[in-house]
């Protein structure tokens, strides 16, 4: 950390102190709100300087943060990438200032590695995998009509929730995923997105949402069209905060894959290694499982979001 030679002015305090610049996505979902809550708190247990941002989940305000976070010669900086692409440039002005960059949650597709030091977060292939699996197991053989809630466009877990709920249902082709739009990762958009899915498909038996509050969404309306979601309409999300635990437990979404939020303490872990310059794992991937309705009721008192 810099203060030793009196000479440099980075933003690390002179008594060693790390100073992380963290760009966070925005706060579109009960999961980020979670996980917001969890790099703050590590932050403040572990005691590291925070510098915070919220881009609304628009990338140039990402970038004008990590911008910011270079002039501010920051010890470390770490993001969770709004989309896959458009980081080389940034990243790469990271690595002239000598500032290492931890991805957490979701990736880049650079095919420049050496642009940051690790990829803390979850397997979405995986996720989706497990969303397919339990449909397959489900239905068997009937014919099952399947209506997608996407993320956002050009995240890596909308990609990728996609690609593995597709690649777990390949092999059955009475399963169709007849329609497919992203709501966003919002409860409106999930919502909005899925009026329209009601008016534009005869038959909708199952809503594969990528996050819980696009689910929660299109629980409103599916009852507004007069339909009883959980059961006229089979819903499976992924994420399990609190919310969409709660309408799992209340029998209107029928399966949640989880995805942890809570990365802050491994994120301030790596940190501190990094900035140490000790070597890292250039991937961690985070422990999660999966709620079907009666596990729900189970997990729901002691849950941490
Ligand atoms: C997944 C995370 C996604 C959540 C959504 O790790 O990036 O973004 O699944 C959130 O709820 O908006």
């Amino acid at each position: 950390c810099g203060g030793g030679d009196g000479g440099s002015t980075a933003a690390s305090g002179g008594d060693g102190t790390i100073t992380m610049g963290f760009a966070q996505v925005g706060a579109e979902s009960g999961w980020r709100t979670a996980n917001t809550k969890s790099v703050q708190e590590a932050a403040e247990e572990a005691g590291i300087e925070l510098k915070f941002s919220d881009a609304q989940q628009k990338q140039e305000n990402q970038i004008k943060a990590i911008r910011s976070y270079i002039q501010q010669k920051v010890d470390v900086i770490a993001f969770s990438p709004v989309v896959e692409t458009g980081w080389d440039t940034v990243l790469l002005e990271a690595k002239r200032a000598g500032i290492p960059v931890i991805l957490t949650d979701r990736a880049v597709d650079s095919e420049d590695e050496s642009l940051y030091e690790t990829f803390l977060g979850s397997d979405f292939v995986e996720e989706g995998k497990k969303a397919g699996e339990w449909l397959v197991e489900e239905v068997g053989s009937e014919p099952t009509s399947v209506v997608e809630l996407q993320g956002t466009t050009g995240a890596a877990p909308a990609i990728d929730r996609q690609e593995g709920f597709a690649e777990a249902v390949a092999g059955s082709p009475n399963i169709q995923v007849v329609a497919s739009q992203t709501g966003d990762f919002t409860r409106t958009g999930g919502k909005q997105v899925m009026e329209a899915f009601l008016k534009s498909q005869p038959d909708i038996d199952v809503v594969y949402a990528h996050n819980d509050d696009m689910g929660l969404g299109a629980i409103e309306a599916i009852e507004a069209a007069g339909k009883v979601p959980g059961k006229d309409i089979k819903i499976i999300t992924v994420d399990a905060v609190k919310d969409g635990m709660q309408a799992l437990a209340d029998g209107k979404i029928n399966f949640i894959v989880e995805c942890n939020p809570l990365l802050g303490d491994q994120l301030m872990e790596l940190a501190e290694k990094v900035v140490a310059g000790e070597e890292v794992e250039k991937r961690v991937v985070t422990e999660e499982t999966t709620f079907t309705q009666e596990q729900a009721v189970e997990a729901l008192p002691t849950r941490e979001y």
